[in-house]
């Protein structure tokens, strides 16, 4: 699964990829005029992996993980920059919104910023969506083919949507109008995550941003969240380590990095959620998209695991905890559960996958 990260030019994009991934790529308050493209994996911080791997003392620990993608800053109406791949494969759009006041920049205009990108985005589907009716009504007209006919009609509801400024995030489709449209990979279906990036001196003000910045009714809306950051606060925070670290951040009223939140809802925008796999060699948290069935779970471990599937073992994380770690008396209690290939995997949970190999 895979974040984009997408916003006007020098918003702090790049500052944001280096705290998501631990990169180092150089930062720029000018222009080097050259287009830029980096990818990392960012690292999903998880308390109860932490805890996990107390309990079990592995020789590894892994936690959860997605891709970033960060390109140049697009400005505003150059909708041509939404139109490439590195946005169309992404599964949701990191948006980071200038928060923080800037000599070239001037004065920050989140409210703005976050509507005129939801526009620029509706418009890039619409003028996707205006070009295939176009051929449709061209092919249909030769020659009638149903298929044709039936993406003609949800392509025009579409459009009606787009042009009342409805993002197609925000609309609902059937499963069967969903896998019709999955190609045409739209902008403003993707899940979004505007993210503001304060001002240093602001810092104290993420709690209450939304509020402070008239952001409410953006905050409502579907597959919409609004989180807060202040880059340069947590480069700075990056650099440091224990108690110096904890030290700092206390004395910005924070309890833990800022990034840490945005890693999580960075997560939860891409629908993962995770479980957990423990022994002695590793301690692991698995990303799966929510709703996953056990048999493709474990497929996410092995693929020989997901073909020889017989039986999921799955334990609640507070009962595991509560027992520290101890699966026997988990089992002398009733708690252990065994599932089959079709149970729903919960966020949490610590399975063990029965399986045969075949030979
Ligand atoms: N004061 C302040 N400056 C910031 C903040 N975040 C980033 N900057 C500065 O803004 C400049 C641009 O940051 P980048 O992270 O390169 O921004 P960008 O969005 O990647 O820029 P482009 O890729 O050129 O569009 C750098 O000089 C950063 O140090 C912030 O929270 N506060
Ligand atoms: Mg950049």
């Amino acid at each position: 699964m895979k974040i984009g990260l997408i916003g006007l030019p020098k918003s702090g994009k790049t500052t944001l990829f280096n705290l998501l991934t631990g990169s180092k790529v150089a930062t720029a308050r000018y222009d080097s005029g050259r287009a830029e493209l980096h990818t990392g994996v960012a690292r999903v911080p998880d308390p109860r992996v932490d805890r996990l791997s107390v309990i079990f003392k592995p020789k590894k620990t892994t936690y959860a993980t997605f891709e970033v993608v960060d390109l140049a800053g697009i400005e505003r109406g150059e909708r041509a920059g939404l139109d490439t791949k590195e946005f169309r494969n992404a599964d949701a759009l990191l948006h980071v919104v200038r928060a923080f006041a800037d000599e070239a920049l001037g004065a920050p205009a989140p409210r703005r910023d976050i509507e005129d990108l939801d526009t620029e985005l509706i418009l890039a589907d619409l003028e996707v969506v205006e070009r295939r009716l176009e051929r449709l009504e061209a092919s249909i007209k030769k020659q009638r083919k149903e298929a044709d006919v039936k993406e003609q009609a949800i392509l025009a509801r579409l459009k009606k949507d787009l042009e009342s400024e409805t993002p197609l995030r925000a609309v609902s489709l059937t499963p069967d109008d969903a896998r019709a449209i999955r190609g045409f990979t739209f902008l403003s279906q993707k899940p979004i995550l505007h993210c503001l990036n304060l001002d240093e001196k602001a810092i104290g003000d993420g709690p209450h941003a939304i509020q402070k910045l008239g952001l409410e009714a953006a905050a409502q809306r579907a597959r919409t969240r609004i989180g807060w950051v202040s880059a340069v606060i947590e480069a700075e925070v990056a650099e440091l380590a224990g108690d110096e670290q904890r030290a700092f951040l206390a004395d910005l009223g924070l309890t833990e990095p800022a990034i840490h939140r945005v890693l999580s809802e960075c997560y939860a925008l891409l629908g993962l959620v995770s479980f957990f796999t423990v022994g002695e060699d590793e301690v692991r948290a698995w990303p799966i998209p929510e709703g996953t069935r056990a048999q493709a779970a474990a497929g996410t471990v092995h693929s020989d695991i997901e073909r020889g599937f017989i039986r999921a073992e799955v334990n609640s994380y507070d009962d595991l905890v509560a027992v520290e770690g101890s699966f026997a008396d988990l089992r002398a209690r009733g708690q252990q559960r065994l599932e089959g290939k079709d149970y729903v995997v919960r966020d949490g949970e610590i399975c063990h996958f029965r399986f045969n190999v075949a030979k």
